[in-house]
């Protein structure tokens, strides 16, 4: 808030990501103080510029950075500046310096969900993750935990128990949209697990090396399979090492396999179709989904028609498609468009408890854990 008169600048973009930030300069003094910090290359100060005007020019406080204006009826300039936190913080400093008063945008009355759904929107990395998002932050959530209350409020544990399974059904989608699935490569050593990184990937991230034991560290990396957010890690090979650095490495992977979604079990085929491996796996991917894959299958016979892997050549591309589109299959489905899907660990913990809840048959007990998702 601000004093009636006073001349405000506040951040309009969202915290976040972003190429671009918009900061809002609001008052009678509004096109007076961007012309104490702006040198437009036309020459022509802001003032003096017509509303709607969209004008190029350098920001003096920041070496002269390059940045756009644009004049707002009746009184009011906005400043496209560089996304980055530093750039907008210069142009809030500037015109502050230049007598504005800092001020917080006027918040809009939304229910909480949407509220969170849009503040983590600024995060999504995705297309798909963020039009999962945006049906949140447009209600979707809110709506359908809305229609559990009414149930509730009527008696009816099961139809509003159904709902609620429902909504839990999507939460491991919305747990991942911010914070990306794990999916692991791992192996025994010299199988060509950073090989099949650098395919699955596109670029060349990890070493490649025709020794065993070149992969000491966890390499992970950010991509996106299917729309949605994946970490890909690449793991030093399995095997009883010797050597104290590989060592590490190898406690490493089994750490990494322990907290993965997915884990592609690789070994070289054709040969003895990865028989060494079975237990490392079993130590370490507890959870996981598994897919079995086959290296290096440019050389030698093609698999055994009964063999279980998956076929795949990093040389060669083969299989690579066909691997991504195994992992897409092991993640969850999308919720249809415009479903709610809970999206924060909270949430999840609480519509979960409410479900427990309406199965002993209290509608009151589930009725207290939704309340503050709703209101
Ligand atoms: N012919 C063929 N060779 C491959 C393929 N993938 C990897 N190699 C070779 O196998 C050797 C080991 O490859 P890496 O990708 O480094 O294997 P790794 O499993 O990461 O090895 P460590 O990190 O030591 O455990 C290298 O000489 C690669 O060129 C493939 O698809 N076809
Ligand atoms: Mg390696």
């Amino acid at each position: 808030m601000t004093a009636a008169g006073a001349t405000a600048v506040c951040v309009l973009t969202p915290p976040g990501r972003g190429a671009v930030a918009v900061v809002g300069v609001a008052g009678p003094r509004a096109a007076e103080a961007v012309d104490a910090c702006f040198l437009p290359a036309s020459g022509v100060k802001v003032s003096d510029q017509p509303p709607g005007a969209i004008r190029l020019g350098r920001w003096l406080a920041r070496d002269g950075e390059e940045l756009i204006v644009v004049r707002r009826p009746p009184d009011a300039v906005e400043v496209h500046c560089h996304g980055g936190d530093a750039a907008v913080r210069g142009v809030v400093r500037a015109l502050a310096a230049a007598g504005c008063v800092e001020a917080e945008p006027t918040p809009q009355a939304s229910p909480p969900t949407a509220a969170a759904a849009l503040a983590m929107l600024g995060q999504a990395t995705t297309l798909r993750a963020a039009a999962v998002l945006w049906d949140q932050a447009e209600g979707a959530l809110d709506r359908a935990l809305r229609g559990v209350r009414d149930r509730l409020d009527r008696g009816e544990c099961d139809a509003a128990g159904a709902a609620l399974d429902r909504l839990l059904r999507h939460a491991p989608v919305g747990l991942h949209l911010v914070h990306p699935w794990r999916v692991v490569i791992a192996g025994s050593p010299n199988v060509g697990k950073s090989s099949l990184a650098n395919a699955l990937l596109g670029y060349e991230r990890s070493v490649v090396f025709d020794q065993p034991g070149t992969t000491r560290d966890v390499v992970a990396s950010r991509t996106a399979i299917d729309g949605w957010p994946v970490e890909l890690s690449d793991t030093a090979g399995l095997r009883d090492a010797t050597d104290a650095v590989e060592r590490e490495g190898v406690s490493l992977a089994i750490e990494r396999l322990r907290r993965a979604d997915v884990v592609i079990e690789l070994s070289e085929g054709p040969g003895e179709g990865g028989a060494g491996e079975g237990a490392w796996f079993d130590a370490g991917a507890s959870g996981a989904r598994r897919i079995a894959v086959a290296s290096k299958c440019d050389t030698g016979p093609p698999l055994a028609a009964e063999d279980p892997r998956l076929a795949t050549s990093a040389r060669t591309g083969q299989g690579i498609d066909a691997l991504l589109r195994a992992i897409a299959g092991v993640l969850p489905a999308a919720p249809p468009a415009g479903e709610g899907a809970p999206f924060e660990a909270a949430m999840v913990d609480r519509i979960d408890s409410a479900r427990r809840r309406c199965g002993a048959g209290d509608p009151q007990g589930a009725l207290r854990l939704l309340a503050p998702l709703i209101d």
